[in-house]
């Protein structure tokens, strides 16, 4: 029988040891390609369907997701691996739950991995970049116009290891947006990769039916939005399974300030996330599907590169009041944010300046959420910020903030 037709046993992967997971053959070129291109009969997708639903009312979301990989009538398309594929013709709006959302992986409608053709040539030549977390200024005249493109590339996030990532604007995270309650963003997404992707900012109130729909290679996705609240919020992809496309990187900060402004501070964003990766194919490892239902991360990162505020620290000087825009991507866990040798002065529990709450030593930012966290730097020195959930904190997401004398 079509092993389509097994639903997954989610307790048979948590129970598999990361070395176990990690013998799983990648040799078979990986690949996503897109549904309804011969992975599997109407009728073995139907039995799949149907297994999937009754997954579903175990955990909601989980059927959902995995059916959108596995549909029937849809469009014929191929060639996510060889990179040619077709636009489908224009259809009406859709949404991550729609027919268009299509990513199936190659031989198993659940497992698989983000090496798309794009995302891994040139692997070898790319560099490491450090990720500024600087907030960047609001731009003038209290509107801006983002024009970003959805594009499959590797990416450098240490030395040793390049991801097959899926990006907004070629990087993990995609810039950092930062604009004010009231203040108009006109946004549009153009698809340059190979499978269909889309935009939802958490800071936007819109139809997501038709703002956040997904959109086919070649196609383009504008919609506009005044944020009505402050905070640090998520924004992603949330083309089906979201879990595949947020953990192989569709994702970002987008930092919305009051009207009033908050005291004077130096402002940093951080943006917590965890890679799920498959062995090294070539010089590029891949995001693994089957790795991510596991929530057992290889690596968990402050703004897509463990470590990366070890070896380059952010600086400060003393007497400094630091605001950090907090986010968690996740795509399934919180960072429980602390900065050894300190207190936050203030974290605000709403959007700022409301609710805020004095003299914290940790706060969980959860999955898919955002908090701002604000100490002053009374005593020059060094001081980890992290995740005090320690795994995760071993796993890259600690970082140091110098302060200067
Ligand atoms: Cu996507």
């Amino acid at each position: 029988m079509d092993e389509l037709t097994t639903p997954p046993l989610l307790s048979g992967l948590a129970e598999q040891s990361p070395e176990a997971m990690r013998s799983v053959d990648t040799s078979d070129q990986p690949v996503l390609v897109l549904s309804g291109s011969g992975v599997a009969g109407p009728q073995n997708r139907r039995m799949f369907l149907t297994r999937v639903s009754a997954l579903s009312l175990v955990i909601p979301g989980v059927g959902a997701a995995l059916a959108a990989c596995s549909r029937e009538n849809e469009p014929k398309q191929t060639g996510a691996a060889g990179g040619a594929a077709q636009p489908a013709a224009p259809r009406g709006p859709h949404n991550s739950d729609s027919q268009l959302d299509s990513s199936v992986l190659k031989g198993h409608a659940h497992g698989g991995t983000s090496a798309t053709a794009p995302a891994t040539q040139g692997a070898q030549n790319v560099a490491f970049q450090r990720y500024d977390p600087t907030l960047p200024p609001l731009p003038p005249g209290g509107s801006q116009t983002l024009d970003w493109r959805a594009r499959e590339v590797p990416v450098r996030i240490s030395d040793d290891t390049v991801i097959a990532a899926w990006t907004f604007e070629g990087d993990v995270p995609g810039p950092i947006v930062h604009t004010r309650v009231g203040d108009t963003v006109r946004f549009t997404l153009t698809n340059q990769g190979a499978i269909p992707h889309s935009m939802d900012f958490h800071a936007a109130q819109v139809d997501p039916k038709q703002a956040f729909r997904s959109v086919v290679p070649g196609q383009s996705v504008s919609f506009t939005f005044q944020p009505k609240y402050a905070g640090a919020f998520m924004y992603h992809c949330g083309t089906a399974p979201v879990l595949m496309h947020i953990g192989s990187g569709m994702y970002g900060a987008i930092i919305v300030s009051p009207r009033e402004p908050l005291p004077p501070a130096k402002e940093f964003v951080l943006v917590q996330s965890e890679f799920y990766l498959a062995e090294p194919s070539g010089r590029v490892r891949a995001s693994d599907y089957q790795k991510m239902l596991t929530t057992m991360p290889d690596i968990v990162v402050f703004n897509g590169r463990p470590h990366q505020y070890m070896a380059a620290p952010i600086r400060v000087k003393a007497g400094d009041r630091v605001r950090f825009w907090v986010v968690s991507a996740g795509p399934s866990h919180p960072c429980n944010f602390h900065v050894v040798g300190e207190q936050f002065d203030t974290v605000y529990l709403g959007a700022p300046p409301q609710s805020p709450l004095r003299g914290v030593q940790t706060f969980s930012v959860p999955p898919g959420g955002g908090m701002v966290f604000e100490l002053v730097c009374d005593v020059p020195g060094e001081f980890p910020f992290v995740n005090h959930g320690f795994g995760h904190g071993q796993k890259g997401a600690i970082g140091i903030l110098v302060v200067e004398p």
